[in-house]
């Protein structure tokens, strides 16, 4: 089985967050022939990545898909708990972070110019503050964010939860994580997981943030 995915790309780190806690053996390379090529069109049809390669040769897209894939065919150890409710809490918090965390600050950050004052900036600053507000009232004193254990939510929130802070300066809201304690305790907490740690590690040269997402030097 191999992965498709690269350091820089925000919708594969939680997929490589789930492959490492479980100790998977997966090959994780870049897509051939580039993201944007015709080679790597020929395999995927999306286009995008991440992209599982499964054992049988079939593409498998869509982090969400690859990631419930994963907890599937290898339970253990589990990234969802057992009950139907905190199945469901943990999968709602999945969403809230891929569609009003991760997507809107991934196209914020694609804005070339954030003083442009582009009005879909404004749309996907809403539909962050929307997503942290809702997620500040889910996540409590525990270390992650459905309660002791590491789940596919903490797969999907820390690595967007890490980028937060330099996308939300340069539109102009450097403190806006500060806002929300608990999810600021929250990324803390997490952030110290191996697994969670690996990926922010692996995204860090690129994305130009130091710890818990703080800008470097030359960021
Ligand atoms: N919903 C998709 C989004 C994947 C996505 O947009 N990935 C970016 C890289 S982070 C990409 O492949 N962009 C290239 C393109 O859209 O052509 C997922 O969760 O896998």
């Amino acid at each position: 089985m191999k992965l498709y995915s690269e350091n820089s790309s925000p919708f594969s780190a939680p997929v490589r967050v789930a492959i490492y806690a479980k100790g998977l053996n997966i090959d994780i390379e870049p897509p051939p022939g580039g993201l944007l090529s015709a080679k790597f069109h020929a395999i995927n049809s999306l286009g995008t990545i991440p992209c599982l390669i499964l054992e049988s040769g079939t593409p498998l897209p869509e982090s969400a898909a690859i990631m419930e894939y994963l907890e599937d065919k290898f339970p253990a150890p589990p990234l969802r708990p057992a009950g139907p409710e905190d199945k469901a809490r943990v999968r709602l918090l999945q969403r809230i972070g891929e569609l009003l965390i991760m997507t809107p600050l991934v196209e914020l950050s694609r804005q070339s110019d954030p003083a442009s004052g582009d009005p879909s900036a404004a749309v996907w600053l809403t539909r962050l503050v929307r997503g942290l507000s809702s997620l500040q009232l889910y996540v409590g004193d525990e270390p992650f964010a459905t309660g002791a254990q590491l789940t596919l939510a903490d797969c999907e929130l820390a690595p967007a939860l890490f980028m937060l802070p330099k996308i939300a300066a340069a539109h102009g809201k450097p403190e806006l994580l500060q806002a929300y304690p608990q999810i600021d305790r929250y990324v803390a907490s997490s952030s110290q997981h191996p697994a969670i740690r690996q990926v922010l590690d692996e995204m860090a040269p690129t994305w130009k943030l130091g710890k818990y997402g703080a800008r470097t030097a030359s960021g």
